[in-house]
């Protein structure tokens, strides 16, 4: 396992979660941080020969916005039809600047850029199934009629889209790696110790981008 080439195999794919301008510096979801897996990424993305993008896409009035609810606050927790559901400040509207991918971001070799969030009703942290738990995106779809066979994930945030991703992707069937030090976390609560515990449940493996690039 001396070159990336040698640990790279064909089935392998990167997924990069959500590097968009809101969950970087000055974003209205500022992930701390956040910023500094771009160039993390940008190398990981030209060891991969296979490469997704995913960016959170909200509409305007998105029910997982705290200003969607009268009263409410961000990072307060609702009752949503399908459980409960945090609320975040608005970010990522559809067509708006923080929903861009961020400016440095550097992998021209993307295959696939997927949306998620796009459901008024329904939030998605993973790139696999809608919060609802039902409903899908269709990228399981996508990579099995690839053939695709192990994910490695990177991005934002760690603790959410991140994890929801990874454990989401051993359950439709496909090998999981996150690139640790490419992610960074919201961090709320127990939110990273919960990501830790459900990826050791779940077989996801934990990786530094030094062990691959
Ligand atoms: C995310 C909260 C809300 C994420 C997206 O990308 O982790 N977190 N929307
Ligand atoms: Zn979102």
């Amino acid at each position: 396992m001396s070159t990336s080439a040698e640990k790279m195999m064909r089935g392998d794919v990167l997924l990069v979660i959500d590097v968009q301008r809101d969950f970087c510096t000055l974003g209205r979801l500022a992930v701390q941080d956040g910023d500094a897996v771009v160039p993390l990424i940008n190398q990981l993305g030209s060891q991969f020969q296979h490469v997704i993008v995913t960016q959170d896409w909200h509409p305007a009035g998105h029910s997982s916005f705290a200003s969607t609810h009268p009263g409410k606050r961000p990072y307060e927790t609702i009752q949503a039809f399908y459980g409960p559901q945090t609320l975040w400040p608005d970010h990522c509207i559809q067509g708006s600047p923080g929903a861009e991918f961020h400016a440095d971001l550097d992998i021209p070799h993307v295959e696939l850029i997927l949306r998620k969030g796009f459901r008024t009703a329904i939030d998605s942290y993973s790139a696999f199934t809608e919060n609802d738990k039902t409903t899908p995106t269709g990228l399981a779809g996508y990579l099995r009629e690839c053939g695709f066979r192990r994910v490695f994930l990177a991005g934002l945030a760690y603790d959410y889209c991140v994890r929801f991703s990874a454990v989401d992707a051993v359950r439709a069937g496909f090998e999981a790696f996150v690139f640790e030090d490419a992610c960074r976390p919201v961090n709320l609560a127990t939110s990273i110790a919960d990501t830790h515990r459900e990826f050791a449940e779940m077989g996801v493996v934990r990786l530094a981008t030094a062990e691959f690039v």
